[in-house]
């Protein structure tokens, strides 16, 4: 009958596209690791002496689950289309049991094998934890305390290379930078409730937990930009509270360094002076801008909020559109954030921009 034939072609061809589209994503995923800034926060390649051996230990574990799904698949294939016949006056009552287990084979090496694999993976990960827990040497480059707030990173980089006097502390949000090549002690704290820290391409997660220091290190073995995120659940905002790890050569990084360090220009007009003033009454409260009356610790420091890449930890690019939007109203790019909508009037917050602008 032919209203059987027609089902039957459709569920093949369905059949046939299943495939198709298995393995177009098979392929799209395969190609994936290339394609870094379509992934920004991926962990499927490594760029540091710490991702290295957590990314080898990475792949093989997802070769292992490969094979595994392969070899079910053949062999509940094979038990399918291998099939056993009966004699029909077998059916449908009972079955006489087969005397020989030749069954129970397939169980002993079943179990056996998954146990050897899974005690191998074991001793791997173990091994390789402790490979990563300390700095190659035993000692950072560098130190660095990052702070977590709902929902933003503040960044203390406790000294350069200059030192460690308090002329050499430096104190930032959101944005990273460190020097290629050196290792970066960080020492994680928090502000309120648990976050975690996660730079994919460079380190694993660890968390800041409430009256502790948590340590970690990472470095970054190529210049570039690393996509960071908090990866556990913090409150509303969560999702958007992002970090951009920023590796730099180190002359460049000394002197952005440098010239992080400098309070910001004195007011030269009295325009600019009355632009300083808007700013410290309606922000200073909780935003510090070095070398103003501006000493707020609420907020991220914003003493050279133009140098950085993004606002309110990467959830806007750092355009004056966009900075506009962010201080007449807050809450509509970041419902929840701690910075309320502070109604500013229009030529305030011209005056408010035009002094954010100066912080080159
Ligand atoms: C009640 C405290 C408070 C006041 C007042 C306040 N802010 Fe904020 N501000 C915050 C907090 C908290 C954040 C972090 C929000 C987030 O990312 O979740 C923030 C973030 C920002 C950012 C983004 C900084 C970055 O590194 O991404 C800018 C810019 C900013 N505020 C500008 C201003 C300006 C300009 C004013 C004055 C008109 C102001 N703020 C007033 C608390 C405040
Ligand atoms: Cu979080």
């Amino acid at each position: 009958m032919t209203w059987r034939a027609a089902p039957d072609d459709r569920r093949r061809r369905f059949g046939g596209r299943i495939a198709g589209a298995t393995g177009l994503f098979v392929l799209a995923a395969a190609m994936c690791p290339q394609a870094s800034s379509a992934t920004p926060l991926s962990y499927l390649e490594a760029h540091g002496a710490k991702a290295y051996p957590i990314n080898n230990l990475l792949w093989a574990l997802i070769a292992v689950s490969v094979a595994v799904i392969v070899m079910s698949i053949v062999l509940v294939l094979m038990g399918t289309f291998r099939g056993r016949t009966f004699p029909a006056d077998a059916l449908p009552g009972r079955l006489e049991v087969d005397p020989v287990p030749r069954g129970s084979i397939w169980i002993f090496t079943g179990v056996g094998a998954s146990t050897l694999v899974l005690f191998a993976t074991t001793v791997w990960t173990v091994v390789t934890l402790a490979a990563v827990s300390d700095p190659p040497g035993g000692k950072a480059d560098i130190t660095i305390e990052i702070t977590g707030h709902q929902w933003w990173w503040e960044v203390l980089y406790k000294g350069s290379h200059k030192g460690t006097g308090p002329d050499q502390i430096l104190r930032t949000a959101n944005e990273i930078h460190v020097p290629v090549g050196q290792t970066v002690g960080v020492e994680l704290r928090t502000g309120d409730v648990i976050h975690s820290f996660w730079v994919p391409s460079l380190m694993g997660k660890t968390d800041l937990i409430p009256g502790q220091i948590n340590r970690t290190w990472f470095s970054a073995s190529n210049p570039g930009i690393y996509r960071g995120q908090c990866t556990e659940y913090c409150g509303r905002q969560h999702a958007h509270m992002g970090l951009e790890v920023i590796a730099d050569e180190p002359q460049q990084f000394a002197a952005w360094y440098e010239h992080a360090l400098q309070p910001a220009p004195a007011p030269v007009s009295a325009e600019a002076r009355a632009d300083l003033d808007a700013f410290v009454v309606r922000c200073g409260a909780c935003h510090t801008v070095a070398g103003t009356q501006a000493a707020g610790i609420l907020g991220p420091d914003l003493s050279h909020l133009m140098g950085r890449r993004t606002l309110a930890a990467g959830t806007l690019p750092n355009s004056i559109g966009y900075l506009s939007a962010w201080i007449a109203d807050p809450q509509h790019a970041k419902p929840g954030a701690l910075m309320p909508r502070l109604d500013v009037d229009g030529p305030e917050l011209t005056r408010i921009r035009r002094f954010l602008l100066t912080l080159q």
